[in-house]
């Protein structure tokens, strides 16, 4: 029997599909849609600056007085942390990664309607103080974030000491409000106390002052409960064994000057990476692997 040919509809997006659009400050960026979600990414840090689920708020925050420049940091989204946290002396906070054009390699939109993204960093000055390395992130969209930094030492005969760490700011309805639980029991830095080590005591930590702590040595999935916008954020991760938690609050909100004043209520970083105690040491040619898987669920 013949079938008659059905013309595609051509007024709902393909799913799957990938727009090369210029971003914010024209800096190129890749908009991402599928049939469960949109996404953007920009090739500055390789750096995904929104994702949100149909019928859902945004899941990532993003400041409204973020830059967009060279050799500037996004502020929100997900900032790629490599190859170290925290300040260097003379080298600057949370290594280089996530202020470099990294390269478009490949991008599939799958037969399920997903869609996954290969980029590379470049070769860049700062990389010169580390044996030759490779850092490729891999960015998969569909009702779930998923992303995977795959790092590579391509020294014959010299180790790679590094920390990495998706550095992911979460958007929520009030920070006052929300819980964060899987981190009970965990040791941690306290930034706020000079770095001073403490054990978490507590099965859902609330956040009413600044907080900056490196948990250690967990590899748990860590879920955040809004109550404001009724959903249940859950962070799995692989590849990792440390977790931060930050919220700058009023004052260090203040002293951001690419962060609103008020922003601090409506996000929260928690983030997955392998910092401090927990760097990591790759032998000549091994990879490291480090992935996160990002849901939300109503509540
Ligand atoms: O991950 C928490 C943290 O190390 C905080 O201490 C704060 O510095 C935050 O990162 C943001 O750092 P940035 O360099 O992006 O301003």
């Amino acid at each position: 029997m013949q079938t008659e040919k059905t013309q595609p509809d051509i007024t709902k997006p393909v799913p799957g599909r990938i727009t090369f659009l210029d971003g914010q400050n024209e800096m190129p960026m890749l908009e991402v849609i599928t049939p469960w979600s949109s996404a953007e990414i920009y090739l500055h840090g390789a750096h995904v600056t929104h994702f949100k689920k149909v019928n859902d708020a945004p899941l990532l925050f993003m400041s409204q007085c973020s830059r967009f420049a060279d050799n500037q940091p996004i502020r929100g989204g997900i900032p790629i942390i490599f190859p170290w946290f925290g300040m260097r002396e003379g080298l600057g906070q949370h290594g280089f990664a996530r202020i470099k054009r990294w390269d478009l390699k490949e991008f599939v939109p799958q037969a399920d309607g997903s869609v996954s993204i290969r980029l590379r960093l470049p070769d860049c000055p700062e990389a010169s103080a580390f044996p030759p390395f490779t850092a490729d992130c891999i960015i998969t969209v569909k009702d779930t974030l998923g992303l995977r930094l795959e790092v590579t030492n391509q020294s014959q005969e010299d180790a790679l000491v590094f920390e990495n760490c998706f550095h992911t700011y979460f958007e929520v309805g009030n920070v006052t409000e929300i819980s964060i639980s899987g981190l009970e029991g965990a040791e941690y830095l306290d930034k706020v106390a000079n770095f001073a080590r403490a054990r978490e005591t507590r099965r859902e930590i609330r956040i009413a002052s600044e907080v900056d702590r490196i948990y250690l040595d967990t590899t748990a999935p860590v879920e955040i409960i809004d109550p404001r916008l009724s959903r249940r954020l859950r962070i799995e991760k692989a590849g990792s064994a440390s977790t931060v938690v930050w919220n700058p609050w009023i004052t260090k909100a203040q002293q951001m000057p690419d962060f609103g004043n008020d922003e601090y209520l409506r996000m929260v970083c928690v983030e997955s990476g392998n910092v401090s105690a927990n760097q990591i040491t790759l032998n000549p040619g091994e990879t490291s692997v480090l992935s996160v898987t990002l849901s939300s669920q109503p509540l």
